[in-house]
């Protein structure tokens, strides 16, 4: 292929003539970019066939991550980086006059996700093969990723989004692997010596091709795979509209669902999920009987994850195949299944677990309604042996109940592992959501705290603060994260500290250069920037953010010498589109932010933006340039979060309530390194048991509060109109159900703590530094260990 620069520029200008058709100086940066990936894709063509060829003859126990999003990104970067090549390659372009930046900025995102269990999906799949484990995703490639949003006048605007409108150079598609999936018509049973067998008779079918990603570990051999299915017709019925058999198969990958845990009942939706785990489920029965002989086995070579209940339909699918199609009986099948299948929770938030309407579900997935209704028979009657006479207690656990199919009650009955996401997630669904579950299946609970790839949250993305710690410590915490420790020893280097400081600021200079050319505003680098990114959420308090700051202007103008530090308020979130309550506080960000910029009373001193279209490459420019990360959910809502952890390790400080993977960060740096605040999640699920809390008083005893809130509705706001009187009634007509009056003042405080904090220099670094130095732990190749141990039980990883 090539191995020295000459050899890269050779093979790279030859096949960007011959693709292209052009001379190399009428190129495109498309052309370019193209040819480069597709150079590269080759190029990882041998180690990828050769992984696949190894795990075939080796005979290793495979992962499965069945996720309904893979929140990738880009991925040239990432490629070049694990491949160890970036330096040649880009070397070898800046040879031929081409900057390898601009090529990664011709990459579109891959948006097929919408937040954290999307990206946690993608982090997951750069630790396995970073670390040599069989770890293979399975996923949807949906036409358009997470819309793109525009801000029109404050108001947030969707247009589709399009990564694939230049054709999408990582994929290969594999038409010879198509697998046909069935969906309506109905179920025929018949006889023969004793027993019952069943056909799925007039169904429509549903082609299902793959496309495949290669997933290139770090600083190894391993390629592993990322399978997304795309939806194409097959044959439709005589009698039926073919326009609209084509229409109604292709809109199955069309969109990506647009819910951050919102509420969705729509038909399209299951249609989806059963698509993706019939075409995965069989695809991974064929290539285990290719490997190996005997179906009863199947748990000790196949583990199978389903991230939330998405995929849930993967255990009655399984058990549909091996029952129907392999013959096999049905406790045996269930013994199998359950062996192989592991669940993860990512939620606790009651609109976001799934349930589905009986008669939605039946006639569209006929056989798999009859083998879930069967898994509830027997799992009731078991139920009854254990608590007999019990009622009440099995129908809150049953799985068919009042007409709907529960999710989460067959994803925990048919795995042999539940897990949450942080260590208070796990306990609030152990004593509270699922506390029924864990009472009977004690044993299938545990815990595995999230993490993120160090790699593409601090090596590719933060290359000044990246060449400093390898100055200092070398890169085997690249491959060990757990050596960022090492750095510990420099917290009284003041050279160091020196030099930590000009990183930040070479990030923050650079985000304030994209700030003015996107925003037209001007900020200071010097200023504290203080951020918050992350999806549009009542529960995630963007309003606790901007309420604050709108307190802040206001004491500006009470005292226009007050002493105020310089801060630079930053906000990137994107609002479920029939989320009408969060278009609201975009709204309100863009209305406090017009009032605050240019207002003579600041004197510069405060500065609000927001960043349009936040997405996983802009997440890369914005966390190395932070010097505070807001994490502030009302405690015991947010299950972990996981930008919580990116911002650590990049050496911001968190300014956070005692909720998800925060109490966690918090026990790593001490309560000296971290800026907590507000009611803690049992007090904050306590009053709402006993309705002790009203927001009204608030309003009424402090001055602070009712100042701003009146501010809403008053006209004080540029661009108001009547758009801030839901948020106002929320906040007390309804009774502020996520605590934000209650937490005010508590996090007003901890504001002011910030700012002393960034006042002392020397010091605020030094606590930088070992927030740093401490976010090895949250690194995804800890997670992965401990599911591959622990729960995958796939052997040879030692835990770092
Ligand atoms: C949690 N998404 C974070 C993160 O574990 C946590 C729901 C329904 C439909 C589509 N997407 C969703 C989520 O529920 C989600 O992203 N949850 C998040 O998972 C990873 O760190 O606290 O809110």
């Amino acid at each position: 292929m090539f191995s020295s620069q000459e050899e890269f520029k050779e093979a790279y200008l030859k096949k960007l003539e011959m693709t292209s058709g052009k001379a190399f100086p009428d190129t495109t940066l498309q052309d370019r970019y193209d040819t480069l990936g597709q150079l590269i894709r080759e190029y990882i063509s041998m180690n990828w066939i050769q992984t696949n060829e190894q795990y075939r003859y080796q005979k290793q126990k495979q992962v499965y991550y069945l996720s309904i999003e893979f929140l990738l990104g880009r991925l040239l970067r990432q490629n070049l980086m694990n491949l160890g090549i970036y330096e040649l390659v880009e070397e070898g372009l800046g040879d031929l006059g081409i900057d390898l930046k601009d090529m990664e900025d011709v990459e579109q995102d891959a948006a097929l996700g919408n937040g954290g269990l999307g990206r946690l999906a993608a982090c997951f799949l750069d630790s396995m093969a970073s670390m040599d484990l069989p770890g293979h995703g399975y996923g949807i490639r949906y036409k358009h990723g997470l819309f793109e949003q525009k801000i029109v006048n404050g108001y947030q605007m969707e247009l589709p989004e399009q990564w694939l409108r230049h054709g999408y150079v990582w994929e290969v598609r594999k038409p010879d692997l198509m697998m046909q999936i069935p969906f309506w018509g109905r179920i025929e049973s018949s006889e023969k010596d004793g027993v019952t067998s069943f056909r799925h008779v007039d169904a429509e079918i549903v082609a299902a091709v793959p496309y495949d990603l290669p997933v290139v570990g770090y600083g190894t051999t391993t390629v592993n795979t990322l399978r997304l299915w795309n939806a194409e017709p097959y044959a439709y019925k005589a009698g039926r509209d073919m326009m609209k058999y084509k229409r109604d198969t292709e809109a199955i990958t069309e969109f990506l669902y647009p819910d951050d845990t919102q509420d969705e009942g729509k038909v399209l939706r299951l249609k989806q999920q059963y698509f993706l785990v019939s075409a995965s489920i069989r695809t991974i029965l064929e290539s285990y009987l290719s490997r190996h002989g005997d179906l009863t086995n199947l748990h000790e070579h196949v583990a199978i994850h389903i991230n939330d209940t998405h995929p849930v339909l993967a255990i009655p699918e399984m058990m549909r195949v091996l029952i129907d199609e392999y013959g096999m009986d049905w406790d045996s099948a269930w013994g199998v299944t359950t062996k192989t299948f592991a669940y993860t929770n990512h939620t606790t938030l009651s609109e976001a677990l799934e349930r589905w309407l009986v008669r939605i579900f039946q006639p569209l997935l006929p056989r798999i309604y009859m083998i879930i209704d069967e898994i509830n028979e027997r799992f009731c009657r078991d139920l009854w042996d254990a608590y007999p006479g019990e009622w009440g207690r099995i129908e809150g656990m049953a799985i068919i109940a009042h007409g709907e199919v529960k999710m989460a009650h067959l994803a925990i009955a048919g795995s042999h592992s539940v897990n949450g996401v942080a260590k208070i997630h796990t306990n609030i669904l152990k004593e509270r959501e699922m506390n029924l579950f864990y009472q009977y299946f004690p044993g299938k609970f545990n815990s595995k705290t999230n993490g993120i790839t160090h790699r593409r949250w601090l090596l590719n993305s933060n290359p000044p603060l990246a060449s400093l710690i390898q100055s200092a410590i070398g890169d085997a915490w690249i491959k060990d994260p757990s050596r960022l420790s090492e750095l510990e020893s420099f917290t009284a280097d003041s050279a160091f500290l020196e030099n930590l400081h000009k990183a930040k600021q070479l990030n923050k200079k650079r985000l304030a250069d994209r700030i003015l050319q996107t925003n037209g505003i001007v900020v200071d680098p010097d200023s504290i920037f203080d951020i918050q990114i992350k999806r549009l959420h009542a529960y995630k308090r963007q309003l606790l953010n901007i309420l604050h700051i709108l307190h802040l202007f206001n004491r500006c103008q009470e005292n226009p010498d007050a002493d105020i530090p310089s801060r630079t308020f930053i906000f990137g979130a994107k609002a479920s589109p029939g989320y009408y309550y969060a278009k609201k506080i975009i709204k309100l960000i863009h209305s406090v932010a017009d009032l605050v910029n240019d207002h003579p009373a600041v004197k510069g001193r405060i500065k609000v933006v927001f960043l349009e279209n936040y997405r996983v490459s802009l997440a890369e420019e914005i966390i190395p340039a932070a010097d505070v990360s807001q994490q502030i959910s009302t405690a015991s809502k947010e299950a972990s979060g996981t930008g919580n952890m990116k911002f650590m390790m990049n050496g911001a400080l968190t300014l956070g309530t005692l909720d998800g993977a925060n109490i966690e960060i918090q026990e790593q740096v001490g309560d000296e390194n971290i800026f907590i605040f507000g009611l803690r999640a049992e007090e904050v699920m306590k009053q709402q048991q006993d309705g002790s809390y009203y927001s009204m008083e608030y309003y009424h005893h402090d001055e602070r509060i009712k100042k701003m809130l009146d501010q809403l509705i008053d006209g004080s706001l540029p661009d108001a109109g009547d758009h801030f009187e839901t948020i106002y009634d929320s906040l007390l007509a309804e009774n502020d159900e996520f605590f934000v009056l209650r937490d005010f003042d508590s996090y007003a405080k901890a504001h002011e703590r910030v700012a002393s904090a960034y006042r002392d220099q020397e010091s605020w670094l030094r606590m930088s530094l070992i927030n740093i130095a401490r976010s090895g732990y949250f690194s995804s190749d800890r997670t992965i260990a401990e599911y591959a141990r622990e729960i995958w039980r796939i052997g040879g990883v030692g835990l770092r």
